[in-house]
């Protein structure tokens, strides 16, 4: 099928745009059940992928560790029996390798593949107040006309590369992590250093230390990591994954973070007695439940946060033999669990090595990067290799990338750089049949297992949608005071957390000044998120502009 399909006994030249009911905007986790639900909706849809491959940051984040730190079984789609009971996992934590190819097995089963034009990038999206349509362009040159659009493009997509001066004039390899080359970087006997010490850089940093000759890591604020216990997925481990599918699917969908963990405690309820062995055992299953699941009143209780970051400070400490590097290594000025909690293996050991160096950024900060390398104001680090493990554009990201031009023609991106705002992170008002997922003000946008936040986003999407096309509407928006509503839930919930009075976290947008702003996690949990959705569609989307 040709994108520009001609109109019979049109001049060539003057093309017209394909019409189509929807369009989906990346193919990674969110963008491939997006299609396959409006695909089974019976719409007509497109999809289109910067990358050349289905994966999203599965494709992209190729660096050496790469793994998700979400446990078996619980990354990996929850819309089809079929497909859970026949998808194999080798390992605990499945590496990116392993989850690029499941991506592409769920493409070619559902045949999803032909609907998507890789290497392909939309470049703006404009609606048409007149025709109540959105008219996409792509950088291939590419028109097209669509009722609906969705932007599945990710929250954590678009690199951020401090600016660093001199930064263009290094004249070795540099590389962000997200953008690692797919026949990989040669690190052997290279100096390499790695600048970020977070979820990706600890990956990074406890893989490539055996590997090159010398590795120094810039870090400008330590992280609480966690130990990462990743056995082998046996059959029996399978075999119980099929088993549990009808069970687990249903408290996934309630669950506190995307994961199916036993109800934990209150801190007050537990006898003081008792909590050093519940927060052992917690901390011995090697994933993220020691987060998300130590105490029901973590998040709100200071107490219970205080006695869960000694908790952790204290084995930290226990694996940091050097007292001068454990002062650099384990947090002081913040709360355990108020960033995103790293997982690790063999983080801590690396520093141990002769060949790995540690530059404590808040001592000694970056002045500027040179041909050779990168200079401190204390010194000069000679380099053939810098990795930037420096994050991301959090939550509006990729979509601000696109010029995208709602109702009267406004700017998505200027008026979120006036004010960041969503309904339910899915909707914005002036932008009628305009979705996205991943956004800032959902679960889904930072404290949540991808898959399972993301699927029942998709879900919503679709519905929404149906809900238009059923009652032959022409388009769905939220009203002003229905997104006022949101975001006033979503900031008398969020910021009384512990992780809303952190301000030194991804989960708040950063202003171009590098100033924090926004909290874009949504805090008030999973079960409230999906009964405030529910209700919407319930109460056939009351506070929405239906025309
Ligand atoms: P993060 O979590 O945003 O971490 C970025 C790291 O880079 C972090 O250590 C930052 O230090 C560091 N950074 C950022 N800018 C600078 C500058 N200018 N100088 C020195 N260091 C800097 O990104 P990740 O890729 O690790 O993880 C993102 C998510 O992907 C993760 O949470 C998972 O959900 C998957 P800082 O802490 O800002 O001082």
């Amino acid at each position: 099928m040709s994108v520009n399909q001609l109109e019979p006994g049109k001049d060539p030249g003057t093309p017209t745009p394909q019409m189509l009911d929807a369009i989906v905007v990346g193919a990674g986790i969110g963008g491939v059940y997006q299609l396959y639900r409006l695909l089974q909706d019976g719409l007509s849809v497109r999809a289109f992928e910067a990358a050349d491959g289905v994966g999203g940051v599965w494709f992209w984040n190729r660096y050496p560790g790469a793994r998700v730190d979400s446990h078996f079984p619980h990354y990996q789609f929850w819309f089809s029996r079929e497909l859970w009971d026949e998808s194999d996992w080798t390992e605990t934590f499945p590496a990116q390798p392993e989850i690029e190819r499941y991506v592409n097995h769920v493409v070619d089963k559902f045949d999803l593949r032909r609907h998507i034009s890789f290497s392909t990038r939309v470049t703006s999206a404009v609606f048409d107040d007149a025709t109540g349509t959105w008219r996409v362009t792509t950088d291939a040159g590419e028109t097209l006309v669509a009722r609906f659009v969705v932007f599945n493009t990710g929250g954590l997509s678009t690199p951020k590369i401090p600016p660093f001066k001199g930064h263009d004039s290094f004249a070795g390899v540099s590389c962000h992590t997200s953008h690692w080359p797919k026949e990989g970087v040669d690190l052997a006997g290279k100096r390499v250093a790695v600048i970020g010490t977070a979820a990706t850089g600890i990956q990074v940093i406890q893989t490539i230390a055996s590997q090159v000759a010398h590795l120094t890591v810039f870090q400008r604020t330590p992280n609480y990591a966690v130990p990462m216990k990743n056995p082998k997925i046996t059959e029996s481990d399978l075999t119980w994954m099929r088993e549990s599918f009808d069970e687990l699917s249903k408290k996934v969908r309630w669950s506190r973070g995307g994961f199916v963990f036993e109800d934990p405690p209150y801190f007050r309820d537990l006898p003081a007695d008792q909590r050093d062995a519940h927060m052992q055992a917690i901390w011995d299953s090697g994933n993220l439940s020691i987060w998300g699941n130590s105490f029901a009143d973590f998040q709100s209780n200071q107490q219970a946060n205080d006695y869960v970051t000694q908790f952790v400070r204290d084995r930290m400490r226990e694996r940091i033999k050097d007292p001068a590097l454990a002062a650099k290594l384990i947090p002081t000025d913040y709360s355990f669990g108020t960033r995103r909690v790293p997982l690790e293996n063999g983080y801590f050991e690396a520093f141990s090595r002769d060949n790995v160096s540690l530059v404590d950024l808040r001592e000694d900060p970056i002045d500027s990067i040179n041909a050779s390398g990168i200079r401190t104001r204390a010194g000069h680090h000679e380099l053939d290799v810098i990795i930037y493990a420096t994050g991301f554009d959090s939550g509006v990201g990729s979509i601000n990338r696109i010029d995208i031009r709602g109702a009267a023609g406004v700017s998505l991106k200027q008026l979120w750089s006036e004010e960041l705002c969503t309904t339910v992170g899915m909707q914005v008002h002036g932008f009628p049949n305009l979705f996205m997922t991943m956004a800032p003000f959902a679960p889904a946008a930072a404290i949540c297992n991808v898959p399972v936040c993301v699927d029942q986003q998709c879900d919503w999407i679709a519905d929404a949608i149906g809900f238009v096309r059923s009652k032959g509407l022409r388009s769905i928006q939220p009203s002003a005071q229905t997104q006022q509503a949101w975001m006033d839930h979503h900031r008398a919930v969020s910021e009384p957390t512990m992780i809303g009075r952190n301000m030194n976290s991804w989960y708040r947008r950063e202003g171009p000044d590098g100033s924090k702003r926004e909290l874009i996690a949504y805090l008030g949990g999973i079960p409230a998120y999906r009964r405030a959705c529910d209700d919407m569609i319930a109460g056939g989307f009351k506070g929405f502009e239906l025309v």
